[in-house]
């Protein structure tokens, strides 16, 4: 029997939907929705294009270069969402709080939100930012999964021995209930893994073909 994998067919056809400077903009909070979220040049904008086959979320050596929550839809129920980064300390103040605030209001009311996709940069993991959101996952119960990205920077050694440390540190301090993995967007690593969380949260599981 051929198995489809709907999360895929999804994915190659994204499109972007709508840039919000402010929580008010968003597109109606309804559906399902999974956003990415890290510190700023973790590898955000790269995942995204990765997973969507597509170049949609604008990625740049300029750290801080998402400034708004930017949505991709995949269908009419389902989308997509790049959420600034933070972190990034050469952004004037002002427009940070602004950021800070949108984020954090997107963050602690969106009904949509079902999961929440975290990159960490697998050279310089568990800063104090990723620490937060995981933090806020934690309390707000929030289900969450970690890329560890740009593996392609490191040995395969190196890239598994993160992993493990990485893995049991949050086990330790947040739970087991979420889930990390290598991800590196040149070599398209980690695909797998990532749809098939995705489909979970959004409701897409393998299904047989009719
Ligand atoms: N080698 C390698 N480089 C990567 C990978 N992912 C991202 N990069 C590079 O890292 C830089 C930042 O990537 P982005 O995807 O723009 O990062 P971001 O998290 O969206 O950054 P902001 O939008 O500024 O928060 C770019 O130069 C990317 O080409 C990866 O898996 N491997
Ligand atoms: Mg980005």
């Amino acid at each position: 029997m051929q198995v489809k994998n709907p999360i895929l067919g999804l994915c190659q056809t994204a499109k972007f939907a709508i840039s919000a400077a402010k929580v008010e903009q968003c597109p109606p909070d309804a559906g399902y929705e999974v956003a990415f979220a890290g510190r700023s040049n973790a590898g955000k904008s790269s995942a995204l294009n990765t997973l969507t086959h597509a170049s949609l979320a604008r990625t740049s050596k300029t750290p801080g270069r998402t400034q708004l929550l930017n949505f991709f839809s995949l269908d009419d129920d389902r989308r997509l969402v790049d959420l600034p980064g933070y972190g990034y300390a050469k952004v004037p103040i002002p427009l940070k709080q602004h950021w800070q605030r949108h984020l954090e209001a997107y963050l602690g009311s969106r009904e949509a939100l079902k999961g929440l996709i975290l990159m960490m940069d697998v050279r310089h993991p568990m800063t104090d930012f990723d620490k937060m959101m995981l933090d806020w996952s934690k309390a707000s119960g929030m289900p969450m999964h970690i890329l560890l990205t740009k593996a392609d920077k490191l040995t395969f050694g190196a890239a598994k021995n993160t992993l493990l440390k990485v893995q049991s540190e949050i086990r330790k301090g947040w739970g087991d209930s979420i889930t990390i993995q290598l991800f590196s967007a040149p070599k398209r690593q980690g695909l797998e893994e990532a749809y098939a969380v995705l489909a979970r949260w959004l409701e897409l599981a393998d299904k047989p073909a009719e």
